[in-house]
């Protein structure tokens, strides 16, 4: 597959921005090569500027759930446009998009928009220990929470992808509150809150894993999450910037029956529009300023543009459910790839939640960080760069989850699974 102008637009790009991109999880950091430069996308496919048509499994890393250019969320932006690009004051929307969120979560009783998923992590935790008057925060090695400071620590997705687990600029006394465990581990939690219980305003998990690649929780571990954040008076603050809306229409807490005291959201609930949300208990949102006293702002926040999209595309998982179909895809997608990789005698877990989820080039599925990170990512850059050649855009990540829209057919899937045994089955040569 040839791409010279995306070859010459990557070039210029290097010179104007950090490794030519505005964000590093997409700079094929961690397969090597340079990223493909699109032009247009419509429902699974995405099309390149050199005319190449690709299977989309990125899906804007998540928001576009519902294919590319849904024509409903498309006409909703189109009207909204047509009325104005930004208040930066009330507008209708806001409170249509938040009662969606409140309906679909019942956990949260009261929303903040924001801009990005990251906003959404660093206010809920700023508000975690404004509420409580505690100053320390627990999360976990391989989970991703946004470039937020405290957070960047032992952190996901491009984090661990590039090899910045802790990034250089982030100070020790940024994150010297932060406390890092390890995922699905009850031993590690309960010594850490018997010896730091009283100090600790929050924890704040991915209820799935993501940005490790997929890894699911024990139910063992949710449950002690819970018990001890309630025992000790710190939140639980559940992150489902990319579980949200994706494994059920009420995220990851529904499926797992979990209830949290903040959520965090992003993603999804803007439609592929910048937005992110935080919400939970109306007696701790009203902690927020101006009802309370916790500072946050934004200009944007609540844009009415982004909020119609958010709200088309909520209320069409609302009323139109694809989740079964979604898990069919997910299935058949994953067990496709695992028994390409069997086949050709390649030692691979499959981990899936229902649209979501990661081929690991390990022979162990992987509970942590730990395990995850024994991936061949290797052998993973190699199974990348083989599908994308034949048109199948799969994350460029052994760290980062694969999404399945309602857009993709069954024929999509059958041919990104005979592309993968195509491509995995050249291994042993
Ligand atoms: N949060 C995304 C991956 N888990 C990264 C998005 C981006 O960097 O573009």
């Amino acid at each position: 597959m040839q791409r010279p102008k995306s070859h010459a637009i990557f070039s210029r790009a290097k010179e104007l921005m950090p490794g030519g991109v505005n964000s590093p999880a997409r700079a094929f950091g961690g397969v090597g090569g340079e990223p493909v430069v699109f032009e247009r996308a419509a429902g699974a496919y995405l099309f390149d500027v050199d005319g190449n048509q690709y299977i989309d499994y990125i899906g804007s890393w998540g928001p576009m759930i519902l294919g590319h250019q849904h024509p409903q969320v498309v006409a909703a932006v189109r009207e909204a446009i047509e009325k104005a690009f930004s208040f930066g004051a009330p507008s209708p929307g806001e409170n249509e998009l938040c009662e969606l969120i409140c309906q679909l979560v019942p956990s949260i009783e009261m929303v903040r928009l924001v801009s990005s998923g990251t906003e959404a992590t660093m206010s809920a935790i700023r508000l975690a220990r404004g509420y409580t008057g505690r100053d320390r925060i627990i999360k976990f090695a391989g989970n991703y929470h946004g470039h937020v400071d405290s957070l960047l620590v032992a952190a996901g997705s491009s984090a661990a992808t590039l090899g910045v687990p802790n990034s250089p600029g982030v100070t020790a006394g940024t994150t010297q509150d932060t406390i890092v465990c390890r995922y699905n581990d009850v031993a590690n939690l309960e010594e850490v809150f018997t010896e730091h219980g009283s100090t600790i305003a929050g924890v704040i998990f991915e209820p799935i894993v993501g940005n490790m690649g997929t890894v699911v929780p024990t139910p063992d571990f949710l449950q002690t999450l819970r018990e001890l954040t309630w025992k000790h008076g710190a939140l639980l603050i559940c992150d489902e910037v990319m579980t949200g809306f994706r494994v059920s229409a009420g995220g990851a807490q529904q499926l797992l029956d979990i209830t949290p005291d903040i959520t965090t959201l992003g993603k999804i609930v803007g439609g592929g529009m910048p937005i992110g949300a935080y919400g939970g208990r109306k007696e701790i949102m009203e902690h927020i300023l101006p009802a309370g006293k916790v500072f946050q702002a934004g200009t944007l926040s609540g844009n009415p543009v982004a909020t119609a999209a958010g709200i088309a595309t909520l209320k069409l998982l609302r009323d139109q459910p694809p989740y079964e179909k979604l898990d069919q895809l997910g299935k058949l997608l994953g067990d496709g790839l695992l028994a390409a990789a069997h086949e050709a005698k390649i030692p691979a877990t499959l981990t899936r939640v229902g649209s979501m989820l990661t081929l690991f080039f390990n022979d162990m599925q992987p509970t942590d960080w730990d395990g995850a990170s024994k991936s061949d990512t290797t052998r993973f850059a190699r199974y990348f760069w083989g599908l994308l050649n034949r048109g199948v855009y799969m994350p460029c990540s052994q760290y980062e989850a694969l999404f399945v829209s309602a857009a993709h057919t069954e024929a999509d899937i059958q041919q990104t699974i005979d592309t993968a045994k195509e491509v995995l089955a050249g291994f042993g040569a």
